[in-house]
């Protein structure tokens, strides 16, 4: 009997209903009702809940380490602070040793050049011509053709010969100071004032302190 009335139960509930248990009894005439099902169908899913609470921050990376930034943005402060000095300042070119460059446009001699310079507010150059980089530079941003008789720059060697003194007093050692090839020759005994020669990488030549060919090449402190 139980086994008919499972049988039964079986067949009507299972076609619709395969995943749930039919709920049944008998009546009072023994006829088998079916009462319903113990769980519907499965709906559709509901909406997404609301974005939840912001998480605390991960561990730091591998970034650029303070001193390197530092350093990044030390260099970007000089280069602005050259940008700014060059604008309000624009007929001096600010050196990479902090010096200011300037070639005045009258030819002359060694002693008016000196006076040129003093007139503009500088010196006949020494210090940025101690540094080979440093002269470099200088003479790629100023030194054009439109002064390629040459440059006065303050060396001499007046006071006794072949003792070369810089004009700020400091003594210029021979094998560190930036002599052309076979210079200083004291050509005819007459040669006692040093210039730059255009086209000669900066290096430099004795030549009579009275020859009024030369380009003044001043400097000053900024
Ligand atoms: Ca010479």
């Amino acid at each position: 009997m139980w086994l008919l009335i499972f049988l039964f139960v079986s067949s009507k509930c299972s076609p619709g209903y395969a995943e749930e248990i039919c709920l049944v009894k008998y009546d009072t005439n023994s006829t088998l009702v079916k009462l319903g099902v113990s769980e519907g169908l499965r709906g559709e899913p509901g909406r997404s809940g609301k974005r939840g609470p912001i998480g605390p921050p991960g561990p730091a990376g591998p970034g650029e380490s303070d001193t390197v930034l530092r350093q990044r943005y030390d260099a970007k402060i000089a280069a602005l602070e050259a940008r700014l000095n060059a604008l309000s300042d624009p007929e001096w070119y600010l050196a990479t040793n902090g010096f200011r460059y300037r070639i005045l446009n009258r030819p002359t001699d060694f002693s008016d050049a000196q006076d040129q310079c003093t007139n503009a507010g500088g010196k006949l150059a020494t210090v940025g011509m101690r540094n080979k980089k440093v002269k470099t530079k200088i003479l790629e941003f100023l030194f054009t053709d439109a002064y390629k008789t040459g440059l006065w720059i303050g060396l001499t060697d007046i006071e006794e010969q072949g003792s070369w003194v810089w004009l700020d007093g400091i003594t210029a050692d021979e094998d560190a100071t930036d002599w052309d090839e076979h210079e200083p020759n004291n050509h005819e005994g007459r040669e006692h004032c040093a210039q730059i020669r255009y086209g000669r990488e900066g290096t430099y030549n004795d030549i009579p302190c009275s020859s009024e060919l030369y380009y003044p090449l001043c400097e000053r402190g900024v």
